[in-house]
C-alpha cells in the first residue's frame, strides 16, 4: 500500500480561526479529515502532522525516508526561508508536492519565491482547501505510473481507483 506523509508548517493550525479573508473558514482539521477521507477512497495510508518548528518539520522528512513512498506539505512561511526544509526533501529523494492555500504569486513580492518548488514534482497554490486534494490525486497519480514498470502489485488499488487502468 502507498504511504503519504502530509506536512503542514507554521501556523497553519490557526486555519479558521483568524485571517479568514485570505486563508478561508475550513480549520486544519476539516482538511486532515477530508484528507483522510480521499485516502481510505483511494486506498493510500497518509500520515498527517503539524508543526510550528523547522527542526522537527525536517526530522520528520528525514524519517519519511524509512517508510514513505511520497510527500505532500505545504511549508508555509517556511517556503520562503528555510533551506534547511529544501535539503530535506532534497535528500530525501521521494516525490514531493508542494502546496498552498493561497496563490503566493498575487501576493508580497516575499511570498513570491519558494527553496522548496525547485526540488518539488509539483506546486499546488491558490485553490484553497481543495489544493490538497488535488495534491493527493496527482502525487498518487505520479506514484502509481512511475512504480507500474518496477513494482506493478505496488500500486494497482491506487491505480484502478484512478481510474488509470
Ligand atoms: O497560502 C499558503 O498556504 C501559505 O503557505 C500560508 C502561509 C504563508 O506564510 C505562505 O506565504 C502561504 C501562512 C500560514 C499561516 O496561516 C494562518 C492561518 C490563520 C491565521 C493566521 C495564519
Amino acid at each position: 500500500m502507498l504511504r503519504i506523509l502530509v506536512l503542514h508548517g507554521p501556523n497553519l493550525n490557526l486555519l479558521g480561526n483568524r485571517e479568514q479573508s485570505i486563508y478561508g473558514t475550513t480549520s486544519l482539521e476539516a482538511i486532515d479529515s477530508s484528507l483522510r477521507r480521499l485516502g481510505e477512497e483511494l486506498g493510500v495510508e497518509l500520515v498527517i502532522r503539524q508543526s510550528n518548528h523547522e527542526g522537527e518539520l525536517v526530522t520528520w522528512i528525514q524519517e519519511a525516508r524509512q517508510d514513505c513512498h511520497g510527500i505532500i506539505i505545504n511549508p508555509a512561511a517556511y517556503t520562503h526561508t528555510s533551506i534547511a526544509i529544501r535539503d530535506a526533501l532534497a535528500a530525501v529523494d521521494l516525490p514531493t508536492v508542494e502546496v498552498h492555500l493561497s496563490n503566493i504569486y498575487r501576493r508580497e513580492m516575499f511570498r513570491q519565491h519558494s527553496y522548496v518548488s525547485g526540488i518539488a514534482v509539483a506546486q499546488v497554490s491558490g485553490f484553497g482547501p481543495s489544493g490538497y486534494l488535488l495534491a493527493l490525486r496527482g502525487i498518487c497519480e505520479h506514484l502509481a505510473m512511475s512504480s507500474v514498470a518496477s513494482k506493478p502489485e505496488a500500486s494497482s488499488t491506487v491505480r484502478s481507483r484512478l481510474g488509470l487502468t
